[in-house]
């Protein structure tokens, strides 16, 4: 009777154990080949930041033997995930991945990693919590937003003397940096009592959202003097908000955020703007890179960390080569 029930017994155990055996496999390999087709499924294509990083991927692909399948997901993370599972059904060699947000785009690395499909996540993350670098994609390559958000956090103290009204606009709800970048302001600002974040909206990213928002919010908050924009797109919407309601920005309003793109640059040269952290859209290279350096059968860091620069008036002019 023992002996009979426990072939069912573990025939169980093996089943539940299943999931966990295929989670515990690593990410799938990558031959060591001249070419790859290589997928790149872009979040969106509507700004100075991702132009610059489509540009980045297509200027490199020749020198690295890809042949390049770019989609645009125009804003959608549903549209990302169809991209993507139109890329596995193409059989690409290697899938780059910025996910819009952090979970919706989970289920499509997963299927990639079930179709034997590598991953490599590049400029924004997804949810730690649930998918694992080396396990489910094979690394993430990008900035570190928290520091990012600290050193905006940490200007703005220094400018204002630790003492100011402030207005946030946050980035993309549910996406990596807007998470981060939000994270790391905060636990600075929270440090100083003479501060006080009074508002915190997303403009998803978009300059002419941001400049919405950023109206909307000064008139709740009409004596506030810090606009701390989690990327250059809304930062500059809120400067034509700010001028829209008769103030000056750089001066009456102080504008800090995240990006280095030129019209931030130019913004900083004419005062219009305090500072901005670099976040590079440029992972052409670096990924290519990775991708070598993963086919020859090297372990990849579950973090290639990207190393920003700081652009403030003392820099802004000098450093206009940078902005894209
Ligand atoms: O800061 C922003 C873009 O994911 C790091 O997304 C990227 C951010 C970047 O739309 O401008």
């Amino acid at each position: 009777m023992r002996f009979h029930l426990s072939i069912p017994v573990l025939a169980l155990a093996v089943a539940a154990a299943l999931p966990a055996l295929a989670q515990a496999q690593g990410a799938p390999k990558l031959a060591q080949k001249s070419s790859y087709k290589v997928g790149f499924a872009q979040a969106e294509n509507n700004n100075p930041w991702r132009i610059a990083e489509t540009k980045s991927m297509q200027d490199v692909a020749a020198s690295c033997g890809w042949q390049l399948v770019v989609t645009d997901a125009g804003g959608s993370a549903a549209k990302q995930v169809a991209d993507v599972d139109s890329m596995i059904a193409q059989k690409v060699d290697l899938i780059v991945l910025p996910p819009r947000e952090e979970k919706p785009l989970i289920p499509a690395v997963m299927k990639a990693k079930r179709a034997g499909i590598p991953v490599i996540l590049v400029d924004r993350n997804v949810d730690q919590a649930v998918a694992k670098a080396g396990r489910d994609y094979v690394t993430f390559i990008g900035s570190d937003f928290v520091d990012q958000g600290r050193r905006a956090a940490e200007w703005l103290v220094k400018a204002t003397g630790g003492k100011g009204t402030i207005i946030q606009l946050e980035g993309t709800t549910g996406s990596s940096p807007a998470n981060d970048r939000k994270k790391g302001f905060d636990a600075v600002i929270a440090k100083h009592p003479g501060m006080k974040i009074v508002a915190s909206q997303s403009g998803d990213f978009a300059r002419d959202k941001g400049r919405q928002v950023a109206q909307a919010l000064l008139q709740a908050h009409p004596t506030a003097t810090a606009i701390y924009a989690h990327n250059d797109e809304m930062a500059i919407g809120a400067i034509t908000a700010l001028e829209a309601a008769g103030k000056k920005p750089g001066q009456d309003v102080l504008v800090v955020s995240i990006d280095g793109t030129r019209d931030a640059l130019q913004a900083i040269a004419a005062g219009k703007m305090g500072a901005t952290v670099q976040s590079s859209p440029f992972f052409g290279p670096i990924t290519c890179k990775t991708a070598q350096r993963y086919a020859k059968g090297e372990t990849i860091e579950p973090w290639v960390k990207v190393e920003d620069k700081f652009y403030d008036k003392s820099n802004a002019q000098a450093s206009m080569a940078d902005g894209y």
